[in-house]
């Protein structure tokens, strides 16, 4: 009598097994595929301006100019902000695991320094 209540739920805890290791493998996938790519900051723009990149990637700014730089989404940076990068440093890695068009801009030169992200499949 035990083993037929024990029996759904080993088949349940079978299925859950196999189902988080199938999730778990396809999101190192994902991970792998990623790739990093970077943007320059030049004296007052993004090089290059607009981009496309694929869900995963990741982007790096890389402040070659004189000035402080930062990349904030448009969106007051609710979707990213680097924060302040100084010249010759780079900001940390931002990871876009969403499609749609984020358009940033500069904090401290405002929209006339912008650039546009295009992430796609
Ligand atoms: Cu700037």
């Amino acid at each position: 009598m035990k083993l037929v209540y024990l029996l759904p739920v080993a088949c349940a805890l079978t299925l859950s097994g196999v189902l988080g290791i199938s999730a778990g493998a396809n999101a190192r996938d994902a991970q792998s595929e990623g790739r990093a790519i970077t943007v320059t900051m030049k004296s007052l723009s993004y090089d290059p301006k607009n981009l496309e990149v694929h869900v995963g990637d990741s982007l790096v700014w890389s402040n070659q100019a004189r000035t402080t730089h930062t990349a904030t989404s448009d969106d007051d940076g609710q979707t990213f902000d680097t924060g302040n990068i100084e010249p010759g440093k780079s900001s940390t890695p931002i990871r876009f695991d969403k499609k749609g068009e984020f358009k940033y801009h500069c904090k401290i030169h405002g929209r006339s320094m912008s650039g546009t992200v295009v992430v796609g499949g």
